[in-house]
């Protein structure tokens, strides 16, 4: 995992570890051998130490983590390098992350190449770093400076990193091993860490953490990075590493930490798919079709503009073809307007777009997206239609949120190259695809799928056919118990609100007005069945009327209504239903745990191919919180017997279309977690 080699006097230490050159104990090890030894060899003058392959590191390796260390524990490493006689420099390519960042701190002199990106991103494992970054790199750039690289966990180019004084010099790539070992020649022996200029630093820290109090919210990682570097400023060097040292263990062994670990590894996991040869071939997608320019067709098709892949729309009428373009423009400028983009790169998208009402144009699309509102019929003529145009090859994918990709693609003469493409609301934002694997879905298009998902910068996650797929299918239960609730006597803030503490970007009831109340309503003002029904009758559809289970001022802020209220008093009354009071017990049971059913029922089905897919799905679609994991990472911690219990306690309200999963049954009574090979 080390490589050494003697280039006249100067000692290369290069770091093999692929892929990221993870610093796990054979590095360690190798690293720790290579210093002590280079201090006795009388032959080495100085040291160099480089990474292998990509780049510099990615950071201690994560794998590890809340097992017993192995020594040497990276601290001593990365102690031992600054304690060297002898002068180290660090060569830098590709990245330094994390403790990758810390072992070239440790290293006297830092020379990077241009493209290098340099940070330590610990705080969104929820950890901080832990091997000297919190007292090493406010000594080296300062404290703001440092402050704001170590809570944010944002990297910076190597040029910013110049200018902080973070990297003495820039190399060119091909240049970057020999310019280090020719500057180690001539540098002025080591160059220790220094002392801190305290005299800066008076309220600083007051000030960052009153800023950025709302990023940092209930986070525990961001508060203990703050704590660990004011400690910088208070103690001398080893005694500030000791304080790191225990804020680490605090936040590695907190359950924050824990999930956000879960998030990394699952992110990743979701990114392979059962069953699919990882080599099996893609296919190539140079063009895109988007049927439908409605808010969904408009959205899909700029994250596609964006990442330089041209668009044909296509729609009905040229007045939902100019509105929809007209939607797409008035967005990209809106980001434009906050700086996020130049009115150029704008141009350059909205060129890659041709707008037509011409349904052949679609024969050159590699891929073709359809994106008509939710009815099967409809959807099976395009389908067919689609069929009879599209070149052979094409990708056929369908937006439906709920429908069966298999009696979709039975449309077609070609079933094997239909797929769902389900993408969320906002479509040009939120992160979350499902890839929706059809029966007949031939394991290249799903790949090709998998990967165009990626390349416009979304997250995927397959899933298998069923009604509402993985996301939509487990909001169901949730959404149903939030209204019943209301019309048992809970208000809407009250159940809304235990969504919101939890972490959640807003209630279930909140996300029916966002969404449309009136989304699938009959439209028979008379026929009142349901409160949805009540308040759609009122006009009360939701954020876009200004009112539905809140108000909304101008600004879409919600506010408690009285006359929505009255709509469910009067509805309750005609129920013949008493109110009661709810307990946040039952609302958490038939808002949150009514969702960890639906989902065991899910991974049983294989709909999910893993517990963890379903935690991204959550984390990327409906912004689950990324420190509690996701649902099934979550239900484990809460403990399975728990929920299982307030299940069976709430079982008589939780409507006919309750069923207990069986897995979730069979996982609590054996102290199983759902989250490993719950299926087995
Ligand atoms: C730390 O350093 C703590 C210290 O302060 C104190 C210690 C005492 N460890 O992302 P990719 C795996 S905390 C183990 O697809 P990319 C990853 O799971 C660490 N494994 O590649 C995947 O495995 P698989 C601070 C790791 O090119 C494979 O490598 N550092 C680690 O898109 C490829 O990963 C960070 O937080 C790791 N550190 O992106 C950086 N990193 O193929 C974490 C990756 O089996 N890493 N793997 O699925 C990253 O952000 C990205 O991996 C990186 C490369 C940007 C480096």
């Amino acid at each position: 995992m080390i490589d050494t080699q003697l280039h006249g006097d100067v000692l290369e230490i290069v770091m093999n570890n692929p892929p990221v050159n993870a610093l796990g104990i054979g590095v360690r090890q190798g690293l720790a051998q290579a210093i002590a030894g280079a201090q006795t060899n009388p032959a080495v003058k100085a040291i160099v130490i480089r990474g292998g392959g990509k780049l510099f590191s990615g950071g201690a390796d994560i794998t590890e983590f809340g097992k017993p260390f192995a020594e040497p524990g990276l601290p001593q490493v990365v102690d031992a390098i600054e304690a060297s006689a002898k002068p180290v420099v660090a060569a830098i390519h590709g990245m330094a992350l994390g403790g990758g960042l810390e072992v070239a701190l440790g290293c006297h002199y830092r020379i990077a190449t241009p493209e290098t990106k340099l940070g330590l991103p610990e705080v969104s494992l929820g950890l901080l770093p832990g091997a000297g970054g919190t007292q090493r790199l406010p000594r080296l750039i300062g404290v703001e400076a440092a402050l704001e690289m170590i809570v944010s966990g944002s990297p910076v180019p190597a040029a910013k990193g110049a200018e902080l004084g973070l990297v003495d010099k820039l190399a060119a790539q091909d240049q970057l091993a020999a310019e280090a070992i020719a500057f180690a020649r001539t540098v002025d022996g080591p160059r220790r860490t220094g002392d801190l200029d305290a005299s800066a630093t008076a309220d600083v820290f007051e000030r960052f953490a009153e800023n950025n109090k709302r990023k940092i919210g209930a986070l525990d990682a961001p508060k203990a990075c703050i704590e660990a570097v004011k400690a910088a400023t208070e103690l001398p060097l080893d005694q500030g590493q000791l304080k790191e040292r225990a804020l680490f263990t605090q936040l590695m062994n907190g359950d924050q930490s824990k999930a956000l670990r879960h998030v990394f590894f699952a992110e990743r996991a979701a990114a392979k798919v059962d069953g699919l040869p990882k080599d099996v071939a893609r296919r190539p997608i140079a063009k895109v079709g988007v049927i439908g320019a409605g808010t969904m067709g408009g959205g899909i098709s700029m994250n596609f503009l964006s990442a330089g892949i041209p668009v044909t729309i296509v729609e009905m009428t040229q007045e939902a073809l100019d509105k929809g373009t007209g939607l797409i423009r008035k967005n990209y400028e809106a980001t434009a307007a906050k700086g996020r983009l130049t009115m150029a790169q704008v141009e350059k998208a909205m060129g890659l777009l041709s707008p037509t009402l011409d349904f052949d144009a679609l024969k050159e699309c590699d891929l073709i997206i359809e994106a008509v509102y939710e009815n099967m019929d409809v959807k099976k003529e395009i389908f067919t239609r689609l069929d009879g145009i599209a070149k052979p090859g094409a990708l056929l994918a369908s937006n439906t949120s709920y429908l069966s990709i298999d009696e979709i693609a039975s449309a077609t003469g070609r079933p094997q190259d239909v797929l769902g493409l389900h993408f969320f609301s906002p479509a040009n934002v939120m992160k979350l695809v499902e890839v929706v694997r059809g029966a007949k879905t031939a394991p290249d298009v799903l790949a090709t799928g998998m990967d165009i998902g990626r390349r416009i910068g979304k997250v995927p996650v397959v899933s298998g056919v069923c009604y509402g797929f993985i996301g939509n299918r487990m909001l169901a239960p949730r959404l149903n118990g939030a209204i019943a609730m209301l019309v048992e006597g809970a208000t809407a803030e009250q159940v809304d609100r235990v969504s919101v503490e939890f972490g959640m970007p807003m209630g279930p009831l909140q996300m029916i007005d966002l969404a449309g109340v009136d989304i699938g309503w009959h439209r028979d003002p008379n026929r009142i069945e349901s409160v949805r029904d009540a308040l759609n009758a009122a006009g009360r559809w939701g954020q876009k009327t200004g009112a539905g289970f809140y108000d909304y001022d101008e600004r879409r802020r919600p506010a408690p209504s009285p006359a929505a209220q009255a709509i469910i008093d009067d509805f309750r009354a005609r129920e013949g239903v008493a109110p009661r009071a709810i307990s946040e017990d039952e609302i958490v049971t038939r808002t949150l745990y009514v969702m960890v059913n639906e989902a065991a029922h899910i991974l049983e089905e294989g709909i999910a191919q893993r517990a963890s897919d379903i935690d991204i799905v959550w984390n990327y679609g409906y912004g689950w919180p990324r420190h509690k994991g996701g649902p099934m990472f979550w239900a484990d911690l809460v403990g399975l017997n728990k929920i299982v219990d307030a299940l069976d306690r709430y079982r008589d309200r939780l409507g006919p279309e309750f069923t207990l999963s069986p897995l979730l049954a069979r996982c609590a009574k054996e102290g199983r977690p759902l989250e490993r090979d719950a299926r087995a």
